[in-house]
């Protein structure tokens, strides 16, 4: 009621972090390009396979002077998976702590980063080659205010060779999606699901450019080919792209939605870390990899704590829209009062000097347990972690947000849109 929402908003205006000068608005009315990798994780940049690097064109962005890229940022999904990894982005809300919001919430009333860009003068467009339905997309797009959803549909699917077990392979998708991409009028603000690298990471081995891994676990050996494949398709992205012309007016966001080596994989995981793993290493392959790229800014590699929640104020920012009037869970990983204390669903979290999983608590740097001098901070910290996510759950499960429009926001009217290629 509407008791609940002014706490949350009490909450949420506490929690704002302010821009940092140097870097608000410096995306401002450019296009928005967000590459979302599936199970790409962070332990696979800068890795070398037999003295092979696995990504290379990612990795070169981890130097490149144009690139922010992020080596402390975690995924903070759930049994939602892709779709908790879209939830936080699009919202900065908390994904469930079981089932996927996208499926039971998808009728509730959001205020979406394509609702608040709207209002910028922006065109909003998710491109993915699996069929529209998977995750109840088709429908909870409408509520966040996407204009226009190219799913299977949209796309020649029609070669097997062409097909991954979750739609079209990164190559001819982004290929594809390109002459799709063209037909939006600018700005936009744009989302490109890829599928390649999914789980168990199965590839033909005529489209592979590196060797499986020797663990004998086949998962976790077919990774480094599946992220190979991943990292040529974003290349290649990159080069369509300033061929377009469209590269030089857009910002390239990329972030890797979830793990991809459950911890059933430990084992072989050990043999390509080269160190036992255990609870607080595991912690730590939770990291996915977050790059900011854009032509003219400064970049660097920053090692600040942040997770997915985090994004939508960190762009909000960039493209020089205050995200103060928005009920949003996150915080702009370029301010200086950004939150650090990176909360997991299940109530753990990470943050640069205390990790806290499985209600052991260790020291972040030495991963030997906490000292005691520090466990009443600790506490603290965790129960703040709790408030968070149950208060995000109070938003998401009461759907609080019809109770509250920011000034100047256009409400969305999930009526509005349609998706269905025949009826456009
Ligand atoms: C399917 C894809 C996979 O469309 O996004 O979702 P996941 O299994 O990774 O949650
Ligand atoms: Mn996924």
């Amino acid at each position: 009621d509407s008791n609940d929402i002014t706490e949350v908003i009490n909450y949420t205006k506490s929690n704002y972090a302010e821009p940092n000068p140097k870097y608000f608005g410096v995306a401002e009315g450019k296009n928005v390009i967000y590459l979302h990798l599936e199970s790409l994780q962070n332990f696979i940049i800068n890795y070398q396979l037999n003295g092979e690097e696995v990504t290379p064109f990612l990795n070169s962005l981890t130097k490149d002077p144009n690139t922010l890229y992020f080596d402390n940022f975690y995924h903070q999904t759930a049994q939602g998976k892709t779709s908790d990894a879209e939830f936080m982005l699009e919202n900065s809300l908390f994904g469930l702590p079981q089932g996927s919001a996208f499926i039971t919430k998808g009728q509730n009333t959001f205020q979406a980063a394509p609702a608040i860009l709207k209002d910028k003068g922006y065109t909003s467009a998710v491109f993915h080659g699996n069929g529209g339905s998977f995750w109840n997309r088709n429908e909870i797009y409408k509520s966040f205010g996407y204009d226009r959803f190219f799913d299977a549909e949209y796309y020649d699917t029609s070669s097997k060779d062409d097909m991954a077990e979750y739609g079209l392979l990164d190559k001819p998708f982004f290929d594809q999606s390109m002459d799709l991409l063209k037909t939006l009028p600018q700005p936009f603000y744009t989302k490109f699901i890829t599928v390649g690298n999914h789980y168990p990471y199965k590839i033909d081995q005529d489209l592979t450019t590196i060797g499986k891994g020797a663990t004998g676990d086949a998962s976790v050996d077919n990774y480094f080919q599946t992220a190979r494949y991943a990292d040529e398709a974003i290349e290649k992205f990159f080069t369509d792209l300033k061929e377009s012309g469209l590269y030089e007016n857009s910002i390239i966001v990329m972030y890797g939605d979830h793990y991809g080596i459950s911890e059933n994989h430990n084992k072989a995981m050990s043999e390509v870390m080269g160190k036992e793993i255990d609870a607080f290493e595991s912690a730590k392959l939770q990291r996915v990899p977050f790059f900011i790229h854009m032509p003219g800014m400064e970049g660097g590699v920053n090692h600040t704590y942040g997770g997915q929640v985090d994004i939508l104020p960190t762009l909000l920012h960039l493209l020089g829209v205050d995200s103060q009037k928005y009920v949003q869970f996150g915080t702009d990983v370029l301010s200086k009062e950004h939150n650090e204390v990176v909360a997991f669903r299940n109530g753990d979290f990470v943050s640069p000097t205390i990790y806290s999983i499985d209600e052991k608590l260790y020291n972040a740097t030495t991963g030997l347990p906490l000292d005691e001098g520090q466990v009443e901070l600790a506490d603290h910290l965790k129960k703040e972690v709790d408030y968070k996510l149950q208060l995000s759950d109070k938003v998401v499960n009461g759907d609080l947000l019809r109770f509250y429009t920011p000034v100047e926001f256009t409400p969305v009217d999930p009526s509005q849109y349609n998706y269905n290629k025949e009826t456009i």
